[in-house]
């Protein structure tokens, strides 16, 4: 029988797609090799209320190329493991299918680094420029969509299958959660991280969507203007059943409340791009506040207080892209966890696994 050791207490904090994904990857690769995995998520909000909730979920990466290289691996990990759902009977409850479309441009840019992780990157010909007459330039590929919503339904399920407990309550402080006994604290608070101990790399960055629907759309049409900044521009992602308009990306805003002069810049630019829009009945309107930083901060850090041991493994800073790389950090943060485990020598694992 397992000693009080061989007990592995870990929380963790924030239910949007960061911390479930993150618990969800924990408690797959390591409940079998330890005696007793006790795990607990503690969030303020749960689906439906979470950034994740309003993203359109559409899997791209931003063009430009991020800081550290280790994000596009992450990128890269979490199309492949999105893909390999694709065919599963499954895939329509986590939200995941196949979509394909547009990028369209003012004028000629540099391919994106991701134009080998999606399927059949192109340029797009003059014939298909000619619909959108604004533009001169773009690519066409398929790519993957993955609903918030759906997909943290489908997580918080598979983890309460496997024992996972969870609870509403706001964490105050990292050191609150280590008194309490927690070998462990994953740190997945999103924007919200900064107010349990200050980062000033990240930032807020404030978006508003409309959803429509419009069950013609079959095609994702994303713009992009170098002088408004990445998603400050129109798009048009359709889901599952619903159609994502957005195009509003301000840094520094924490307001969550809808505003009616982004609507109205929403709308506009979006029937613009696609006029049969207009006729679209809109079904809902959601402000989110995307978790900015200059990248990913996908870490370990020893907590001292008191007399606990706590490690903290923090996972947040996703901005834009939190869907885009969900599954490569969890898998990241997975081998965090095997290396404190290793250190605890609470387990008996090969390296090769951790
Ligand atoms: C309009 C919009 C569109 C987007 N579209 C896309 C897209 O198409 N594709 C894509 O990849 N990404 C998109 N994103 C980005 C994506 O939504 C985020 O990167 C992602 O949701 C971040 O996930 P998260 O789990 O870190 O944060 P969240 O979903 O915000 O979850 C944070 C969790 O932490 C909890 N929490 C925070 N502080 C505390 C505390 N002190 N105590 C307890 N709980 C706490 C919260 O309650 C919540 O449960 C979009 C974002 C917006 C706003
Ligand atoms: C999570 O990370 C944020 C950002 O550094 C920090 O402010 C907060 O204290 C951390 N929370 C926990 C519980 O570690
Ligand atoms: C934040 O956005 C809201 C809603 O659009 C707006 O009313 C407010 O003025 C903005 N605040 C800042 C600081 O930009
Ligand atoms: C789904 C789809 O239409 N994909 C296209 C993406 O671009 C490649 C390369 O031109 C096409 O062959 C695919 O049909």
């Amino acid at each position: 029988m397992g000693s009080k050791a061989d007990l592995m207490r870990v929380v963790v904090i924030g239910a949007g797609v960061i911390g479930l994904s993150t618990a969800l990857c924990i408690h797959e690769r390591y409940h079998s090799v330890l005696q007793q995995l006790d795990m607990k998520v503690y969030a303020d909000r749960f689906t439906p209320f979470t950034t994740t909730d309003v993203a359109a979920g559409f899997w791209q990466p931003y063009l430009c190329n991020p800081s550290n290289q280790r994000e596009v691996e992450w990128n890269q990990q979490t199309f492949d493991y999105l893909l390999s759902h694709i065919n599963s009977p499954n895939a329509e409850k986590m939200g995941l299918a196949l979509i394909s479309g547009y990028n369209l441009f003012r004028e000629v840019v540099p391919d994106p680094f991701w134009k080998d992780m999606v399927l059949a990157f192109r340029k797009l010909t003059p014939r298909e420029l000619d619909m959108f007459p604004d533009y001169s330039y773009g690519w066409f590929n398929t790519s993957l969509i993955l609903e918030g919503k759906s997909y943290l339904q489908w997580l918080a399920e598979r983890l309460t299958e496997r024992g996972v407990k969870f609870f509403q309550r706001k964490v105050e402080s990292l050191e609150e959660v280590a008194r309490e006994g927690a070998d462990v604290v994953i740190n997945c608070t999103g924007a919200w991280a900064g107010a349990l101990q200050p980062d000033p790399l990240l930032q807020p960055g404030r978006g508003q969507i409309i959803q429509v629907e419009a069950p013609w759309m079959k095609h994702f049409i994303v713009t992009h203007d170098p002088r408004s900044g990445i998603y400050n521009s129109p798009y048009v992602i359709p889901g599952l059943r619903t159609t994502t308009l957005g195009g509003i990306f301000q840094l520094g805003n924490w307001s969550e409340v809808n505003s009616f002069q982004d609507h109205n810049t929403i709308w506009k630019g979006c029937c613009r791009l696609e006029p049969t829009l207009k006729n679209a009945r809109i079904v809902g309107e959601f402000t989110g506040i995307r978790p900015v930083r200059p990248q990913i901060r996908l870490e370990r850090e020893q907590l001292r207080a008191g007399s606990s041991n706590t490690q903290v493994i923090h996972n947040y800073g996703h901005g834009g892209y939190g869907i885009t790389i969900h599954w490569g950090c969890a898998m990241e943060a997975a081998k965090l966890f095997g290396k404190v485990l290793e250190e605890k020598k609470l387990s008996k694992i090969p390296p090769s696994l951790l």
